[in-house]
């Protein structure tokens, strides 16, 4: 009744930004991401006959914490038909400090580490749905390279779950820059960000329009490993998230100076000949993707533009289950 799994965090190329069921969490459109290597979150969970509860990063749970990882609880005992409570226990190697949020890894690990715990099946397809009642973005985590989040039709969520389009071994070259450029706590969580922007915004039934047309394109251009058209797309479908959530009311602006001047870095890159591009989630820290050859001299630069802290990765791997437990 005890299992380990680590998990990778991702990168949206084409972004979730909003839900159509709160509770099960099933997106407006599909999207597709990129998962990270270097960076992971390790989660060991053990159903038991106490409560539920745990800690992450060395620190008990807060209540909304806790709030979170029990609706996945709930969930797979519910499949499992089990009763009782759950020990978790869950670290990152990424406090924070890389600018990436760890949701996504962190409940990645809690589905694949509970589905194993609870008997349950450890294929992709069932844990990616599971991972999804913690964290959206989580769903498409449990595989690696790039993978695509089906939006699904059914109201249960069934068909809601993320697929992998090309493992990481098609593209290996790709380097992903997470540039950290402001450590203060955010002023409006995704998850609020998004609700408000679903509710208020004008721009938002373009913005389903447009994502919705760009899934195909960034098969295409991750197919043709072009890195020009992939770079456009990514910095398009960025700025136009923020634009709806500009235009919400009230409007939420996630950008920082810092950030902007990151942004523009990247783009003076650009005529210098070096290809960079942004993309940036719901946050002050862009993430900059370049080749490898490329690397060095992006991270440098991005850290003169006044980047605090750059973290370069390159497609991750699958989440999978580890032998040597937390606890
Ligand atoms: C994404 N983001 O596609 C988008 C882009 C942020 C900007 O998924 O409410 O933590 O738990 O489903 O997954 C961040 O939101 O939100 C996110 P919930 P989540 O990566």
């Amino acid at each position: 009744m005890k299992a380990t799994a680590r998990a990778h965090p991702n990168i949206a190329l084409v972004k979730y930004w909003g839900k159509r069921d709160e509770r099960l969490i099933l997106p407006h459109t599909g999207s597709f991401s990129v998962t990270l290597d270097g960076l992971f979150a390790e989660t060991t969970v053990a159903f038991d006959d106490g409560p539920d509860r745990g800690e992450l990063d060395g620190k008990p749970f807060s209540e909304k914490e806790l709030a979170r990882v029990k609706i996945l609880l709930d969930a797979i005992r519910a499949r499992a038909g089990l009763r009782g409570g759950a020990r978790v226990v869950s670290r990152s190697n990424f406090p924070t400090a890389a600018g990436l949020a760890s949701s996504a890894a962190g409940f990645a690990a809690l589905a694949l580490a509970a589905s194993k715990a609870a008997g349950l099946p450890t294929e992709a397809k069932p844990v990616s749905i599971l991972a999804r009642l913690g964290s959206g973005s989580a769903c498409r985590s449990i595989e690696g390279g790039y993978c695509e989040w089906l939006r699904g039709e059914r109201a249960d969520g069934d068909d809601s779950y993320a697929i992998q389009r090309f493992p990481a071994s098609h593209w290996p070259e790709l380097r992903l820059l997470a540039a950290e450029c402001a450590q203060e706590a955010k002023a409006v969580s995704s998850r609020d960000a998004m609700r408000t922007t679903v509710e208020t915004s004008p721009y938002y039934a373009g913005w389903i329009t447009d994502a919705t047309a760009e899934l195909p394109r960034v098969n295409a251009l991750v197919a043709a490993r072009d890195l020009d058209g992939l770079g456009q797309l990514a910095e398009r479908n960025a700025w136009r998230m923020h634009a709806t959530s500009l235009a919400a009311n009230p409007p939420i602006c996630f950008l920082r100076p810092a950030t902007l001047a990151v942004i523009e870095r990247a783009a003076a890159l650009r005529r210098d000949g070096v290809r960079a591009y942004f993309t940036l989630d719901a946050g002050p820290n862009p993430v900059v993707l370049c080749d490898a050859k490329d690397a060095p001299r992006v991270e440098s630069a991005l850290r003169e533009a006044g980047a605090l802290k750059v973290t370069t990765c390159a497609p991750g791997p699958d989440a999978k289950l580890l032998d040597a437990h937390l606890f």
